[in-house]
């Protein structure tokens, strides 16, 4: 496929102003008839022909004005369109009809079904599957739209904005007609046409105005709706205190679908979910679920002004709209947990949302930076947009935000947001619009700034400390560098945000005083390190402090500072940041593990094992806070530390690590399982999942160490659990331990969940994730295997490839690099049977090898015949050949 450069972007010579379209929707063979006012575009002189796309359509006819073009002034090339239009005119009307197969879209990007009913997806590309048009983001029109439908099969008619109109039609059939007052790109149509039923809530905005917001499901699923609806609500709320930002429409809708390549969509006024985002309650769905629903709903919620109002000029900006969209659904959840927690624990609970962002960033984002994909947030070049959803895009792009917004303070970047709207409402603009918003809005110059958008690679921050007893001073030497990566050799200085602090002999933080200030401020402060090397001197000091550097993770970068190991057991004790304190816990478990895995370590130190106590007993930590930092560091994230990827090396290394603190620390598990239950009913809130999470992180650990109490604690939940977070963490315990209880377990919640293809959906992770914690148990590519043939899986559902496939592939490295080679031929196997049918959804999975020369010498020769059968496999689609050719190159 071609490779699409950023810079060569031009505005089209003719846009469109209004586009009418008509469906009659039948499953094989829909017809769109589609009226567009095309209109010559001033930013391109208006010189050039109407430029359409259409991919997958059969075309029934196309005029102008009412006229067929002549054959000479139309061109076709692949899904491009071209028509000259001779004369003078400003503005022609372009009536396209066009033919789709809705049941033959495998691909879930257009027009498809699901379950009988219509739906659509249309970011990035999809539009273009549905009628020809200038599909890109920067054609902002007026859409009207109307459905018909047979009434039985659909009787809810739904599309973006405002209901019009709706009545019968002859044969059985009803239609209905949509208004959306806003202009906005295609990327952001949507239609759904099923049988569904909705909860309904009319709520005020801030200024007043009665809306309607409704959360569409199938009929069954109508008592799982009542979470999505609150946390719409919540967002809602959210973003009229935060940002001054209020819903502009009467109505809002979220549809849930089970058939989706991803988790959410924000069409405007009509979200599309995956149901795995709407649906919950407490016998089907664990706290997590709740989390994830709760802060999805946000995310797209939020996109109604950063993306659809605002939205982005070309794909190469899509961080504009995700990394500031991540970012506001991050601070969401973050306050929603401390408004949960009230002002003694708010510190902590904000603490914990932090780690579990940081956490996906380093497993995910940091090897992507790491490996043949990386890019910068703001790309430079792709061969298929779709591949560039990424980590990097998202996360990294939300760090990002997150810099800014620490540079600038909450105030400054408030000022920013309301001038980047101010300028740029209604318009389709370019990451360095909103720089220049924030800029301006604060009187900073934010040039040096840019390099954050332009660089890839995860930057190194290297910190040296030095103590001068005579002065009370204390030096810190803070000096960056990025690595090289693909395309881009030479990096910049960065602008790198360091929120610092420095601890006392006796566990508190000393105040800071830098070398020429007048007297001493605060304990935290951040250091805006922006050239190469830097030094920083502290002074008033009486003793030699501890320096906690990066508190909060104030910049997505790697920090390398030599700190042994008895002042990371200080840190992981009195660290009074409790980002760093996690942190400091992470560093030491990481060393032990990675020295255990490269063969240099034979017994865990105690003094490990006493400070890992010291956090289980601290009942003044919040039980959600010592969740995570008893939790080991991601797998993931452990293979990118090793010089080479030695998966089996590290799987062993982290089994002997887990079992050895489960098995000395039994006793303390048991104490700590017995005092984190939660008595009554359950409902979700944070305080009882942080419980429920350190009870669940007890049986696992006994479980790991084949603790016969332990099990059996496990056993007695799973059989007495009155929600799945109990019953599915009880299950996770009992399935590390193979055997007949594991087996009957297993067998117990497949059968109670038979019709519940989300639940079922854990119960296959579950299994693809499974680690073999004895030499005696079966290899899991083999029970993935198996389990393909279950009656509930499916290729041609994401959310099975995903549990299943996805699991194995990304998530449990262990099993899936076997020395024999199994997991690679399966892979290449699964690979390259979705390529046919679903392009994303198997272009994922392909990722899960991007990084295989990184691997030992014996992997890499294991992995690179598979790659190859891939890329010469026939009919490869532009998305598995970006990320298999990129990794073979
Ligand atoms: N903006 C949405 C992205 C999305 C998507 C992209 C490609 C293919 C299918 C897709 N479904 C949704 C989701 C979001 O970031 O909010
Ligand atoms: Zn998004």
């Amino acid at each position: 496929a071609p490779t699409i450069q950023r810079v060569d972007y031009q505005p089209l010579a003719w846009s469109v102003e209004r586009i009418d379209l008509h469906f009659r929707l039948e499953p094989t063979g829909t017809i769109v008839t589609n009226r567009m006012v095309c209109v010559r575009n001033p930013a391109a002189a208006g010189v050039g022909p109407i430029r359409l796309w259409g991919e997958a359509l059969e075309r029934i006819s196309l005029s102008i004005d009412g006229v067929e073009p002549s054959a000479g002034a139309l061109r076709e090339n692949g899904s491009l369109l071209e028509i000259d239009v001779a004369g003078p005119e400003q503005s022609v009307t372009l009536e396209v009809v066009t033919r789709v197969n809705p049941k033959a879209n495998t691909t879930l990007s257009g027009l498809y079904l699901s379950n009988g009913g219509f739906f659509t997806q249309c970011e990035a590309e999809g539009f273009r599957r549905i009628t020809c048009f200038p599909d890109r983001p920067d054609v902002m029109a007026r859409f009207t739209v109307t459905l018909d439908a047979d009434r039985e099969a659909c009787p809810v008619l739904l599309s973006n904005g405002n209901l019009l109109e709706q009545g019968d039609l002859p044969d059985g059939r009803h239609y209905a007609k949509w208004e959306d007052p806003f202009l906005k790109p295609s990327y952001l149509f949507a239609l759904v046409a099923a049988k569904l039923v909705a909860l309904e809530r009319e709520v005020e905005t801030a200024s007043g105005r009665k809306v309607l917001l409704q959360v569409w499901v199938e009929e069954g699923n109508l008592d799982r709706c009542e979470h999505a609806m609150d946390s719409l609500i919540h967002s809602m709320r959210w973003d009229e205190t935060t940002f001054g930002l209020e819903l502009d429409l009467d109505r809002f809708m979220i549809v849930a679908v089970a058939d989706f390549n991803m988790g959410a969509m924000e069409n405007k006024g009509l979200n599309i979910f995956n149901t795995k985002f709407v649906l919950a309650k407490p016998d089907t769905a664990t706290d997590i679920d709740y989390e994830n629903v709760e802060s999805v709903v946000a995310h797209e919620y939020f996109h109604n002004w950063t993306g659809n109002r605002v939205t982005c000029r070309d794909w190469f900006q899509l961080t504009l709209k995700e990394g500031l969209t991540v970012f506001r659904d991050q601070q969401f959840s973050a306050d929603m947990l401390a408004r949960a927690a009230g002002p003694e624990g708010a510190a902590s609970a904000r603490a914990v949302k932090r780690i579990d962002d940081v956490r996906v960033l380093r497993a995910a984002q940091f090897p992507e930076d790491g490996g043949p994909m990386a890019h910068p947030i703001r790309p430079d070049s792709y061969q298929e947009i779709n591949n560039f959803y990424t980590a990097t895009v998202y996360e990294k792009g939300a760090e990002v935000i997150r810099m800014l917004h620490t540079l600038l303070g909450p105030e400054g970047f408030r000022n920013g947001m309301d001038l980047y709207f101010s300028y740029h409402d209604g318009c389709a603009v370019t990451c360095d619009d909103f720089v220049d918003a924030m800029a301006e809005a604060n009187g900073r110059d934010l040039d040096q700034f840019m390099h954050w958008y332009s660089q890839s690679g995860t930057p190194r921050l290297r910190a040296a400390g030095a103590w001068d007893a005579a002065s009370g001073s204390y030096t810190l030497s803070l000096s960056q560098h990025t690595p090289p990566t693909p395309g881009e050799a030479e990096k910049q200085p960065l602008v790198i945000p360091v929120a610092l602090g420095l601890i006392g002999p006796d566990g508190r933080d000393c105040a800071l005083q830098l070398e020429g200030e007048a007297q001493p401020g605060a304990t935290t402060r951040v250091l805006a390190l922006n050239s190469a090397e830097q030094h920083f001197r502290f002074v008033g000091l009486a003793a030699e402090p501890v320096p906690s550097l990066l508190r909060g993770f104030s910049a997505p970068v790697i920090l390398e500072l030599d700190e042994d190991d008895a002042r990371l057991a200080f840190r992981m004790a009195h660290d009074s940041d409790p980002f760093n304190r996690w942190d400091a816990a992470q560093r030491y478990s990481e060393r032990i593990i990675l020295a255990s895995a490269g063969g240099t370590m034979q017994a865990v130190p105690e003094a490990f094992v006493a400070a890992f106590r010291t956090l289980l007993e601290d009942t003044a930590l919040d039980p959600a806070f010592r969740a995570q930092a008893l939790s080991m560091p991601a797998e993931g994230f452990l293979l990118e530390r090793m010089s080479v990827a030695d998966p089996q090396a590290l799987r062993a290394a982290l089994v002997g690590l887990t079992r050895h603190l489960g098995s000395v620390l039994a006793g303390e598990w048991r104490a700590l399982f017995a005092a984190m239950q939660v008595p009554g009913e359950y409902r979700y809130h944070p305080a009882d999942a942080g419980r429920r999470a350190l009870a669940n992180l007890a049986l696992r650990y006994l479980a790991a160490a084949g603790d016969a109490e332990g099990l059996a604690l496990a056993q007695a939940r799973f059989d007495a659990a009155t929600n799945m977070t109990e019953r599915f963490g009880a299950l996770a315990a009992l399935a590390q331990v193979s055997g007949a209880a594991r087996e009957a377990a297993l067998q117990a919640f497949h059968q109670r969940y038979l019709k519940d293809p989300l639940v079922l959906d854990k119960w296959f992770a579950l299994q693809a994730g499974a680690w073999r914690w004895s030499d005696a148990a079966e290899p899991t590519v083999e029970r993935v295997h198996a389990l393909m043939s279950d009656p509930a899986f499916s290729l041609s559902n994401p959310n099975k490839v995903y549990a299943l496939l996805g699991t194995f592939f990304r998530a449990n490295a262990g099993e899936f690099h076997a020395a024999d080679g199994s997991g690679h031929v399966f892979w290449a196997d699964q690979v390259i049977a979705l390529n046919a049918t679903n392009p994303q959804v198997a272009s994922r999975m392909a990722r899960a090898l991007e990084n295989w020369r990184r691997y030992t010498p014996e992997l890499q020769a294991s992995i690179r015949p598979q790659l190859e059968r891939v890329l010469a496999a026939e009919g490869l689609s532009p998305d598995v050949a970006e990320v298999v050719g990129k990794a073979l190159s």
